[in-house]
């Protein structure tokens, strides 16, 4: 199988390379901790290796050391396509290669042959309350896949731990292979009275996954689902979606149980769900002031927000300190197929203001919008109104990352995640010592 075969090629290579890492500079010291940053979420502590992708501040996110724009030019498109194709996304997660375009079909039909869902995970999905959480049912879905885990029968049969990677790669291909049509089953259960459509196999995987939540007969929301499963798929192994799948992965724990726990930290309104509740800010602001509204409006309506004690959603975010080139993706898509949206407009003209009056806190780190600040403004304008699903979309994404950050882990035999805590007399009495 493709992504086995060229991961295999090169994984005595990467252990090569972390074990002179810690075989000759295990001693140097990279950062110290302060006592602020043990109580500010170990903020700006390097605690983890992401080779996949990181985070730079000042430019975002680069998956394998390319920057958005180089990815949406040079990742292969299906013909007729100008967004790129997931399974080539993929691709280049696990391996560190641009892949052609036969490389990226080659993975999207590995994923056709493994799309089956099986039936208890709609069983289960099937068990929450029509207005259950969208992102529960989708954590609890991913969760009970577990049972079918081959890395936790690899485990169980004495496989060695050289070849964890290779069982861990198959659950993870599994994985992603049925995303989307649970993904759709929740929609369709909780928004379209349980309309099933079946998956269509002739059709690419974003595509597909736009086909069966009944948006199939609009090519350009595949196109947006192709930019917008791209911008989620990762963003850095620390951030608490990835480091919770992460560190549970350490564990040994099969890849559903390290997704499904970092599921659940997507799920979280200072994460993932931003978007949800950026589009309900949006949605507020232009239904309170009955259309588009002015600057003078934004300002008043924003200064509240704070004064309620409420964040702006969509706006800010823990390492970036620039406009996220997410947005800026999604800003541009917008623009070339309906710059004419209100919503858009909306999202537009809070873009202008909000920045500015986030700078006059003096406390906001980064004033500038993240990738949030648009998501719902484009899945609206499509009829995908459902705003407490937005999450899920996401979700469906960050797979892609997570689980290609936990394939790496095994390849490199990373080990358990272990920190170290101490109290706060421990913390006076170093201090006092000094
Ligand atoms: N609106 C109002 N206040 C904000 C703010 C915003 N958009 N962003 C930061 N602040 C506040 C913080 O709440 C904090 O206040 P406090 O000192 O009173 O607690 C202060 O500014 C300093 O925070 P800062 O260091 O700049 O930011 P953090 O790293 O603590 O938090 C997040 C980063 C993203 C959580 C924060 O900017 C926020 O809450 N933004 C709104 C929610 C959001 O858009 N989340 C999505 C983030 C991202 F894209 C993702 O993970 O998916």
């Amino acid at each position: 199988m493709i992504l086995e075969d060229r991961i295999e090629a090169n994984v005595s290579v990467w252990r090569e390379r972390v074990a002179r890492m810690i075989k000759e500079y295990g001693d140097f010291v990279i950062s110290n901790v302060t006592v602020q940053q043990i109580y500010s979420g170990i903020r700006g502590v390097p605690i983890q290796v992401s080779d996949i992708s990181f985070v730079d501040p000042d430019h975002g996110i680069r998956y394998r050391d390319y920057s958005i724009n180089e990815i949406l030019k040079l990742l292969p498109k299906a013909p007729g396509s100008k967004y790129p194709m997931v399974g080539g996304l993929y691709y280049l997660l696990m391996d560190n290669e641009l892949p052609t375009l036969s490389k990226a079909k080659e993975v999207e039909e590995e994923w056709k042959k493994r799309a089956t869902v099986p039936d208890y995970v709609f069983k289960i999905i099937d068990s929450f309350p029509d207005d259950g959480s969208a992102m529960a049912m989708l954590s609890a879905g991913v969760l009970s896949m577990s049972c079918d885990s081959k890395f936790s029968k690899a485990y169980h049969e004495s496989v060695g731990k050289n070849d964890y990677w290779k069982s861990t790669l198959d659950d993870s291909i599994d994985l992603t292979a049925r995303m989307p049509q649970i993904a759709a089953y929740i929609y369709n259960k909780k928004y379209r009275n349980n309309q099933q459509i079946d998956p269509d196999p002739k059709l690419d995987y974003a595509a597909n996954f736009a086909h069966m939540i009944g948006k199939g007969d609009d090519p350009l929301y595949s196109e947006l689902m192709r930019l917008f499963i791209l911008l989620h798929a990762d963003h850095e192994n620390a951030n608490v979606s990835a480091h919770t799948a992460h560190l549970v992965g350490s564990a040994l724990s099969d890849i559903y149980l390290s997704c499904s726990a970092g599921l659940n930290g997507l799920a979280g309104p200072l994460h993932g769900l931003a978007n949800q509740e950026c589009c309900n800010w949006l949605l507020d602001l232009y239904h309170f002031y009955q259309g588009i509204p002015s600057k003078e409006q934004i300002e008043e309506y924003a200064r509240k927000t704070l004064e309620d004690g409420k964040v702006i959603p969509g706006y800010g975010h823990a390492v970036l300190r620039c406009t996220d080139p997410r947005f800026t993706a999604e800003m541009e898509f917008a623009k070339a197929h309906f710059p004419d949206d209100e919503l858009f407009r909306t999202a537009m003209a809070v873009f202008e203001v909000v920045p500015g009056i986030l700078m006059e806190t003096g406390k906001v780190k980064n004033p500038w919008p993240n990738v949030d600040a648009l998501n719902g403004a484009l899945q609206y304008h499509f009829g995908v109104t459902e705003t407490d699903y937005y999450t899920v979309l996401f979700g469906l994404s960050r797979m892609l990352g997570i689980t290609s950050h936990v394939v790496f882990a095994r390849a490199v035999n990373k080990p358990i995640e272990r920190p170290k805590a101490l109290t706060t007399r421990m913390l006076e009495s170093m201090i006092s010592e000094q």
